[in-house]
């Protein structure tokens, strides 16, 4: 190992650690460490350089290329993050990870398969399995807690590693006050209320906010869809279009979304257009997630949202035969 001559910390904010799963049995120790950078020798400890050969380089950048725990990252950072991970072969059958244990180094896969259990009263069960992509061994090294799973290769594979003070100094600054942030507003999104600790700051990592004005389209009704919402303030409006008289067309109010609920699922779910169109009332600021990490992260959620696309028609049922009794509205408004 080499070492460089770098390393700043500038996160100055206390980050409370959230308890990471219900299986955790020293819940009460990890809820109550706060996050102190300070603590973390940043100082002290120069920057971590392990070198590599182009080759090398190239397969680590294609590994870590789809790490949502890197993409928020500054170029810069990025590369001492780079500079800094090693690889590690990896054997049939072998241990890289032991439920309880201290946590050493967040990980990258490179190739193998990955089978992760949890053991809780005695009992061991398979909880997850990576296959050749994906990154594991970040909650202990986050939040200081003993390591929340057991992982052990089922195949021979190749891991990419990154020690715990470099990891702590560059990617926990860079998430940690994200996942603080936004826990906090997604334990209140009544879709999400099902979802275990460690699923939620999944989705906390692959969302990005984005802002509309009033009026502004936020969906197209008819066009492909790749992301699914939430409103996290203000309030959207849903229209779909219907013919009239002539072939002209009127955009007709279907529902409305306050904050904390979601659109835009319904295109994902059933591979479809767009139903409908939904436009920001004031302003409103949305977190979205692609549709990879919609089918990756809500699957636990699928059963809710197929409910409440059930009852979509029988509102529609009720929408039209209201304005079919009724022969001007104030809630149309004409578009062609
Ligand atoms: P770690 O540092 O605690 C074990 O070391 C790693 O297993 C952990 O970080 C995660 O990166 C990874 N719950 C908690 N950790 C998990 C889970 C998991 N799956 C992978 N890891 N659950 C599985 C969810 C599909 C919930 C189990 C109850
Ligand atoms: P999407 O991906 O189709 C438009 O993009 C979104 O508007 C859609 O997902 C849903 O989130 C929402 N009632 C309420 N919301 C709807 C409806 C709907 N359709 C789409 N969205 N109805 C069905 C209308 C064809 C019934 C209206 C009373």
């Amino acid at each position: 190992m080499m070492y460089g001559s770098d390393g700043e910390e500038n996160d100055e904010d206390e980050f409370v650690a959230p308890v990471i799963n219900r299986f955790n049995r020293r819940k009460s120790a990890v809820s109550a460490e706060p996050y102190d950078p300070d603590n973390e020798g940043a100082d002290r400890d120069p920057a971590v350089i392990h070198p590599k050969t182009d080759e090398q380089r190239n397969r680590l950048s294609e590994a870590c290329k789809n790490i949502v725990l890197f993409k928020n990252l500054e170029l810069e950072d990025l590369s001492k993050v780079l500079d800094a991970m090693f690889e590690k072969p990896v054997a049939v059958d072998e241990h890289v990870i032991e439920q309880n244990d201290d946590g050493d180094n967040f990980y990258v896969i490179e190739s193998g398969i990955f089978d992760v259990y949890v053991t809780d009263s005695g009992e061991t069960r398979k909880v997850f399995t990576y296959e050749n992509q994906g990154s594991f061994g970040e909650l202990a090294l986050m939040y200081n807690t003993p390591r929340a799973t057991t992982i052990v290769a089922r195949t021979l594979g190749s891991l990419w590693c990154l020690d715990r003070v470099t990891f702590r100094r560059i990617v926990v600054n860079n998430n940690a006050k994200k996942r603080s942030m936004y826990d906090a507003f997604i334990k209140t999104v009544p879709l999400l209320s099902s979802l275990e600790t460690y699923e939620r700051m999944k989705v906390v990592d692959v969302l990005t906010a984005r802002q509309y004005k009033d009026g502004e389209r936020i969906i197209g009704e008819g066009e492909s869809a790749d992301c699914f919402y939430i409103v996290e303030s203000g309030e959207v409006r849903v229209t779909v279009k219907r013919t009239i008289e002539d072939g002209k067309t009127e955009e007709v109010l279907i529902s409305t979304c306050r904050v904390g609920q979601y659109f835009g699922e319904l295109a994902l779910v059933t591979n479809k257009p767009r139903a409908a169109s939904v436009y920001a009332v004031g302003d409103v600021r949305c977190l979205v997630m692609d549709v990879l990490a919609f089918e990756r992260l809500l699957g636990p959620c699928m059963e809710i949202m197929k409910r409440n696309i059930s009852n979509y028609e029988q509102q529609m049922a009720a929408v039209l035969e209201d304005l079919n009794s009724s022969t001007s509205t104030n809630e149309t408004e004409p578009t062609a």
